[in-house]
Formats: C-alpha cells, sequence, structure tokens
C-alpha cells in the first residue's frame, strides 16, 4: 500500500524524509519512481499522470498536493476514487501575505513609485486612507475569508462575493449574480480568489472591469484562466483601471514577449502566492489517508459536479 507524489521534487525530498519519520510503514515513491505500481494505493500529486488509472489500478484517494483542482481532469478518475484538495494552512498563510502585499501596493501607489524609480522622478502621491479604500474580494472560501478578515484588520472597508450566502464579522458579504453588479460598484480594489471552474473562466472581463469605479485596482490570485488578458490591458490603456498585480497567467510560465510583462501598470509574480508547505501537507496527507481507511468523511473533498 504505497503513496506516490507527483510535484516539485525538491519538496518531494522534504516529503520522504518528514515521512519517514513520521510514517515510516508507507511505502513513498516520488515520481518517475514508482515501485511496484500494483502497490499504489494514494497519490498526491500537482498534475496527475493521464493515464493514472491503468498505470495504478489499485489507486483509491488522490490528493492534490495544491488548493485547486483546474489542473484535473475529472472524467479520468473514477467517481469511486475520492478527489481531494490540500487544505494544510500554510496555504492560506501564504495567500493572506500575498493578497495583503497586492492590496498596499495598489493602495500605496507602488507602481506609480517603481516607474517614478526608473524616470529618477521624485513625486509624491497623495495618500489615500485606509478607511476610504474599498476593497472587495471574489470567493469567500478558506482562502478569500482568511484574507478578508486580514484586510479589514488594516481598516478597509472589505466586502466579499460569493456563490452562497457567507457571514464574516467586519465584513459585507453578498451572494449570487444579482448582488454582483452593487459589489463591483463598491471595490477601489477587487480581488480574485475565486477557483477555476466552467462559470468563472473568463469571469475577469471588459463588462466587469466596466462595473468596477474609475481607477479602481486588481489582484488576481486566483487562475490565469479567470482573466481575459486583453480586455485588462485595454482597461489599463483607457484609464479606467489604475494598475493590476498578478500572481497567475495564461499560459504559464508567461513567455518572456507577452505584452503584460512590459505593461507599465501591471506586476507580475510568477504563482507563488502561496506554497504547500511539506511539514503540514503531509499532517494533512496522513490524516486523509487515516481517514479514508476508517471510511470516515473526507475534508476537502471536491465536488466534482461544481468543479472545485
Ligand atoms: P474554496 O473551495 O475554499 O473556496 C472557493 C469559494 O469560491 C467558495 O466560497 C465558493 O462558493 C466560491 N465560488 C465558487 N464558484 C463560484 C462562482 N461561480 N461564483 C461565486 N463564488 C464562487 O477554495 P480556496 O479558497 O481554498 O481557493 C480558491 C482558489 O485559489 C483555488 O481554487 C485556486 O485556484 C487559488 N489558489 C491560488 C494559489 C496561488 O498561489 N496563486 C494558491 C492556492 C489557491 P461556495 O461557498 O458557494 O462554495
Ligand atoms: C494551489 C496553488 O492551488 O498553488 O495551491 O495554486
Amino acid at each position: 500500500m504505497s503513496l506516490i507524489y507527483k510535484a516539485d521534487p525538491v519538496r518531494g525530498a522534504e516529503w520522504k524524509a518528514l515521512l519517514a519519520q513520521k510514517a515510516p510503514d508507507l511505502p513513498f515513491h516520488i515520481w518517475p519512481e514508482t515501485g511496484d505500481p500494483a502497490a499504489v494505493r494514494y497519490l498526491a500529486v500537482w498534475e496527475p499522470p493521464p493515464d493514472m488509472m491503468s498505470r495504478f489500478p489499485k489507486a483509491e484517494l488522490v490528493i492534490s498536493v495544491g488548493a485547486g483542482v483546474d489542473q484535473f481532469d475529472f472524467s479520468r478518475l473514477p467517481p469511486q476514487v475520492p478527489l481531494v484538495r490540500m487544505l494544510e494552512p500554510g496555504i492560506a498563510q501564504g495567500m493572506v501575505e500575498y493578497c495583503v502585499l497586492g492590496v498596499l501596493s495598489l493602495h500605496r501607489h507602488l507602481v506609480d513609485y517603481v516607474a517614478n524609480r526608473n524616470a529618477g522622478r521624485w513625486a509624491q502621491i497623495r495618500l489615500v486612507p485606509a478607511d476610504r479604500r474599498r476593497v472587495g474580494v471574489l470567493g469567500l472560501g478558506r482562502l478569500g475569508e482568511a484574507v478578508c478578515r486580514k484586510l479589514a484588520g488594516f481598516g478597509f472597508p472589505v466586502s466579499g462575493w460569493n456563490r452562497s450566502p457567507r457571514t464574516i464579522e467586519g465584513v459585507t458579504c453578498r451572494a449570487g449574480a444579482d448582488a454582483l453588479p452593487a459589489f463591483l460598484a463598491a471595490c477601489d480594489i477587487l480581488v480574485c480568489l475565486l477557483p477555476l471552474t466552467e462559470e468563472t473562466r473568463g469571469f475577469l472581463n471588459a463588462e466587469l472591469f466596466a462595473r468596477l469605479p474609475r481607477g479602481a485596482g486588481l489582484v488576481n490570485a486566483g487562475r490565469g484562466g479567470h482573466l481575459i488578458q486583453p480586455d485588462l490591458i485595454a482597461a489599463l490603456d483607457s484609464g479606467h483601471l489604475s494598475a493590476a498585480v498578478l500572481d497567475v497567467t495564461d499560459p504559464e510560465p508567461l513567455p518572456a514577449d507577452h505584452p503584460l510583462w512590459l505593461h507599465p501598470r501591471v506586476l507580475i509574480t510568477p504563482h507563488v502566492a502561496s506554497m504547500t508547505r511539506p511539514e503540514t501537507a503531509v499532517d494533512f496527507v496522513l490524516e486523509t489517508i487515516d481517514r479514508h481507511r476508517k471510511g470516515l468523511p473526507l475534508a476537502g473533498l471536491v465536488d466534482r459536479r461544481r468543479g472545485y
């Protein structure tokens, strides 16, 4: 009964050392090494091998090493094999840091100061108090909720928009398509933390940008597929949007000659908003395997019909 890991090999080596201590009886292999394929029961993967089920016919449980699961082709996973997404707490911690970084960068005009630095220009921009900068978060799941709470602590008026209704202390929560226009109209900075699904692909588009107040900023830490990139460039060039902080792009890596790299109103990071931490990820995986063996409900179980 072995566990296969298929993701960043450097962190895989850390998983191996941790598992050797915490679960010495669980054979562990780092892809492309697999041991006896017939012994494989559990997989912890970022991108699964396309022939996963024929290669590992006795696989019983698949765990995404990331919080997102849009990289999975659900049709290749038999319904009896549960897919669980990573819920280790380091992901939320990293995402909170990143979104605070992105929102504060926009709030405190970092894009302008980078341009001024490049031009050797000393020019002070008037501060806007946090209580006059409205921040909105799309998606109030594990990450969106944690981000809202932290941002509210800075004194920003924070609102959130979600598929189903949510209550978060200190945050104005709205739900459903009918509530979206009013939510967007009150976002000076918009943060996207939606999962990428059929419903949310291309969500950040010209129509949505037009509903934001003139001069609004964007932080996208969800997935590159949420954003229609030419629409963003058009909105920035027209001045309707002031700046964007993007951690995710489509494709990844973004080609060196892509216009987004050179756009003066865009800051890009290479999908590093958060990184799954081996120490806590291994604990989550061991607990998930244990619950699966006991037939208990699994935290992070993906609903394949919803797509997240
Ligand atoms: P969750 O599944 O916990 O939350 C997703 C939230 O989005 C839920 O509250 C859900 O609503 C809401 N939602 C889903 N579809 C819609 C929709 N069509 N309209 C409105 N709301 C919707 O996910 P996480 O918070 O853990 O993660 C969110 C995403 O962040 C991941 O899917 C991944 O893409 C991205 N991510 C990016 C990382 C990075 O490094 N850049 C790192 C980790 C994650 P409901 O409550 O109704 O289900
Ligand atoms: C994730 C990611 O989904 O790293 O965890 O993007």
